[in-house]
């Protein structure tokens, strides 16, 4: 206390930094050595996920990764948010919602859905489908359990945009859509409203054996790939014409595909068809085509590269 404070060691007071002479300066070494602090398990966002997300799930439980293709406006968006609603107000028949790591992405897209004008259904109950990142795709997840057993099963379901589609069609496949090689079934959508007069039938057939074409050709050579085509836009439309439905089944089987039509209205302005009709048992009939082993299983390297491997879990 007595002592001249012009001596203290510890004295800043004249404006320079305090820095220790090099000889007491700690090595570098050390200083590298020290142990980083301890990653805690964060909550998630609740947004859509990215490939690493999904594929972290995968990896510690079977998860089914859909595979959703269709032009523009075909009503892919719209079925998830159908899917989404019907679990989580409980009208989903023979399923129960249990959890969702993206249900603030499905509440953003379901908003729309929500904002309906004096009782008349809003022209677009769901917006055209843009990505954050245009490289990589956002996957929604789901889980469900069955009523029957309370069997979990876990749904990635990615949200692309027609776009997509369509130049997965005129160009092949491309790194962006990579992630397609892992998934266990197919969903391939169709504008239930295009396929009623054979005017414009003949281009949407001709445009889904290319995209058949296109997804044999990015699957593994003698794989069973369960396709499910999604007829939409039900309460506007008539049924499935019968040759347009015997003419992909047969050019299906060609391909090797386990092949089947779902038409679904995932909503409905029209008192004759309920809104979501269809989408259980659009789920089911995926659930009985998926494949329960080799299927590659998707994971994703250090700086973001995808690696495939083969499922042997479950
Ligand atoms: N009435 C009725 N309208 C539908 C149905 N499915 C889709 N729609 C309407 O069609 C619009 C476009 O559907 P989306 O699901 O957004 O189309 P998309 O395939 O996701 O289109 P992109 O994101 O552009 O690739 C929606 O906003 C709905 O208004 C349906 O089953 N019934
Ligand atoms: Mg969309």
């Amino acid at each position: 206390m007595n002592n001249d404070p012009k001596t203290c060691p510890e004295r800043i007071g004249d404006g320079r930094a305090r820095v220790a002479p090099p000889n007491q300066q700690a090595p570098l070494a050390d200083i590298s050595d020290l142990p980083s602090p301890p990653e805690r398990a964060r909550f998630h966002s609740g947004l859509s996920l990215s490939l690493s997300d999904a594929s972290a799930i995968m990896s510690s439980r079977y998860c089914h990764l859909v595979g959703i293709l269709g032009s523009p406006s075909a009503g892919k968006t719209a079925a998830l948010v159908s899917l989404y609603l019907l679990a989580a107000r409980a009208k989903l028949a023979g399923f129960e919602y249990a959890n969702s790591r993206s249900v603030m992405a499905f509440e953003r897209l379901a908003r729309g859905a929500r904002r309906w004008n004096n009782g008349a259904m809003p022209d677009e109950m769901t917006g055209h489908t843009q990505l954050a990142d245009t490289r990589n795709p956002g996957l929604m997840h789901l889980r469900l359990r069955r009523v029957v057993n309370e069997q979990a099963i876990d749904l990635l379901l990615p949200d692309l945009p027609g776009e997509w589609t369509d130049s997965f069609i005129d160009r092949g496949p491309s790194p962006r859509i990579e992630f397609l090689r892992a998934c266990d079934v197919f969903w391939m959508f169709v504008d239930g409203t295009t396929i009623e007069t054979t005017k414009t039938r003949g281009l949407v057939e001709h445009r889904l054996k290319l995209l058949m074409d296109r997804v044999a050709q990015i699957r593994a050579p003698q794989t069973r790939v369960p396709v499910v085509l999604v007829v939409t836009r039900r309460d506007q439309s008539n049924a499935t014409p019968a040759e347009f439905r015997s003419n992909l089944e047969r050019e299906a089987s060609t391909r090797s595909m386990v092949f089947s039509v779902v038409e679904v209205a995932s909503f409905s302005a029209t008192d004759h068809v309920a809104p979501g009709s269809g989408i259980a048992e659009l789920l089911e009939t995926a659930l009985s085509q998926a494949p329960k082993v080799g299927v590659p299983r998707l994971e994703v390297a250090p700086r973001g590269r995808h690696v495939l491997r083969y499922r042997s879990d479950a």
